[in-house]
């Protein structure tokens, strides 16, 4: 497929994408009229975007409230969840993404055996275990028609321990049928600590071999990082920006070979980072010859897609051909395949880059 991608042509690997933050406007418009809700956010396609996108620096909060938006129109329906990542992976292949993991929490969306109900949802029948069935199907269609691979990640949010037991057992029975690890998303200011429910989520998944990121470092301090590696026992970590601001920590991961999941335009957005592009963490990473990759997040309430970020990182990073090539074989070496799939992943980067030295 032709791909809209000129920064960067080649075949690109993804592993930080939030599908709640990728759904298409048109499909919210589609389902915000199916269920007749009655807004002047959903009456046109720019009035809508206009509602939904954050397009200059703002608080994680007021990002967040942008899903209070949308995921109305979405949430408790079968043929919304399931299009929704079917059409993900058109969008990523589009992109010339060939592997991509995304992530979501599937209580979101969901409206039966969900404490409390979400976005002012009545009770329906869709639980979040029928919701990881549905976007997997989607997933799997999506991979056939379009020739890419996608995995999932399930979600834990921070301000919800409740829900994470339950997605740390829907990752084990559903280990094998697209999803390869647990996250755990949300707002890192939530004070005191890893909840029980969070860290005995993150122990069943050290011994059921579920993979494990963190987003930490993100709008919270370098500590929250080291939490994540020492307590929840992550292998990667979502952003990481502030990492670089405890020299031992950051030394340490630096050793370790922790890979970084970095997402330029959204730590923008979210006000995580100096807005000044040229003084970003993800500068200092590529110096040291970390292991990071590059990523988007959302680009529904981001307002740009994946170019965006290769594109800042080419302009105000210095990022070369070969830097793009290194940035996504990290991604490959890093990803939650199983290790025959992981090395046929990477043989084929190394066909298309023409290089195996990198
Ligand atoms: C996080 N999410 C989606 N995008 C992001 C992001 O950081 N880019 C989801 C999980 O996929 C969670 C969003 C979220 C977090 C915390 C509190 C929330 C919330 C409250 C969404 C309401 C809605
Ligand atoms: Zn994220």
């Amino acid at each position: 497929m032709e791909t809209s991608f000129p920064v960067f042509k080649k075949p690109k690997v993804e592993l930080h994408i939030h599908l709640d933050a990728t759904i298409r406007p048109e499909t919210v418009l589609h389902f915000a009229k199916k269920k007749n809700l009655q807004s002047s956010w959903f009456e046109d396609r720019e009035a809508f975007l206009k509602s939904v996108v954050c397009s200059k620096p703002g608080s994680l909060t007021e990002f967040l409230s942008k899903f209070h938006y949308y995921m109305p129109a979405v949430v408790g329906d079968r043929d919304a969840v399931k299009r929704i990542a079917y059409e993900f992976v058109e969008t990523k292949a589009a992109e010339g993404v060939i592997y991509v993991e995304v992530r979501y929490n599937p209580h979101l969306f969901a409206n039966c055996k969900v404490d409390p109900l979400q976005f002012g949802q009545n009770e329906g029948d869709l639980t979040p275990e029928e919701v990881v069935q549905l976007v997997n199907q989607g997933l799997k269609e999506g991979e056939k028609d379009f020739n890419i691979k996608a995995r999932s990640i399930l979600c834990c949010l921070r301000h919800m321990p409740e829900w994470s037991p339950e997605i740390v057992e829907l990752c084990k029975k559903y280990q094998n049928d697209t999803v390869v690890a647990i996250d755990l998303s949300g707002d890192e200011g939530l004070n005191g600590g890893i909840s029980p429910g969070h860290l005995q989520a993150y122990e069943e998944a050290v011994r059921s071999c579920i993979h494990r990121t963190v987003h930490a470092g993100e709008a919270g301090p370098a500590a929250v990082v080291k939490e994540a590696v020492e307590l929840l026992k992550a292998e990667r970590i979502g952003h990481g920006y502030h990492t670089v601001e405890d020299p031992a920590l950051y030394k340490r991961l630096l050793q370790m070979d922790m890979h970084f999941e970095m997402c330029p335009w959204s730590s923008y957005i979210t006000g995580a980072c100096d807005p000044d592009f040229t003084k970003h963490p993800l500068i200092q990473l590529k110096k040291d010859g970390a292991n990071y990759s590059l990523n988007n997040d959302g680009p529904l309430p981001m307002g740009v897609s994946l170019e965006t970020d290769y594109n800042i990182a080419k302009t105000y990073m210095g990022f070369t051909e070969e830097d793009f090539m290194r940035a996504n074989l990290n991604a490959a070496r890093s990803c939650f395949l199983p290790e025959e799939e992981k090395k046929q992943l990477l043989g084929v980067l190394y066909e298309a880059y023409g290089r195996n030295d990198l």
